[in-house]
């Protein structure tokens, strides 16, 4: 159960304390209603910035590390709620060892932009590699955050959603030797072994995938199909 509130200013404002202590006392409102902690996580999601909340976002990714901690919830990070150099795939092994749990919004910032497709790119791949090293697929909560009215949207859902699953069977696929590589100090060779990772036969990997699930490679046909046949006579 995730919580976000898109709140802020787009200019300057005259206080930053007075809307953060409402949120922190909301939140504490909400939160005293007793749940079963062992059936629902509440996460807590964090923003940098958006469209009219430029200046101010009262739900600052500093505020809701320190919300989190205090109130024992889950923190949940989407990675186009950060500043454009900032990456998730970095904040995954800090956040794992101070919490059981991390919820993840994974998705594809553009500039100041958020919520494109997932595509099968390498911050996706970085995300899915730092959960998979930490061994932590039992303890972090991957959900997608997206959406893309340019596009069909049964096909854009798909397209994000595998491209997350090939990111996590190519993290999966990840030789151990690497981690023991720079803790030996062999910058040299770690470098042009993880270069040399990047062109071995992913594809062949992901098809037998698609194969032993009996699902089909191709999906953009029957979305075609579909597209033409129901969507458009709507
Ligand atoms: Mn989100």
């Amino acid at each position: 159960m995730n919580i976000w509130i898109p709140d802020g200013y787009k200019d300057i404002p005259a206080d930053r304390l007075g809307p953060r202590r409402r949120f922190k006392e909301s939140l504490d409102e909400i939160l005293s209603i007793p749940y079963d902690k062992s059936k629902v996580f509440v996460c807590l999601e964090s923003k940098v910035f958006g469209i009219g909340v430029e200046s101010y976002t009262v739900g600052s990714s500093e505020f809701c590390m320190n919300y989190v901690a205090r109130a024992g919830i889950t923190p949940l990070m989407d990675n186009g709620h950060y500043h454009p150099t900032e990456v998730v795939s970095d904040k995954v092994s800090s956040m794992l060892l101070f919490n059981d749990h991390l919820a993840l919004h994974i998705t594809r910032p553009v500039r100041w932009d958020s919520d494109h497709v997932v595509l099968y790119d390498d911050e996706t791949r970085e995300i899915a590699k730092e959960i998979v090293r930490a061994d932590a697929l039992d303890k972090v909560f991957i959900a997608t955050d997206y959406f893309d009215a340019s596009i069909n949207r049964i096909s854009a859902w798909i397209t994000g959603m595998r491209s997350v699953q090939k990111a996590l069977l190519y993290a999966l696929l990840e030789p151990e030797s690497l981690r023991n590589l720079q803790n030996e100090g062999r910058f040299t060779e770690l470098m042009a072994a993880q270069e040399e990772l990047k062109i071995m036969p992913f594809g062949d990997i992901w098809q037998e995938y698609l194969n032993r699930e009996n699902v089909a490679a191709d999906y953009i046909s029957e979305v075609m199909d579909y597209e033409k046949k129901v969507l458009e006579a709507r």
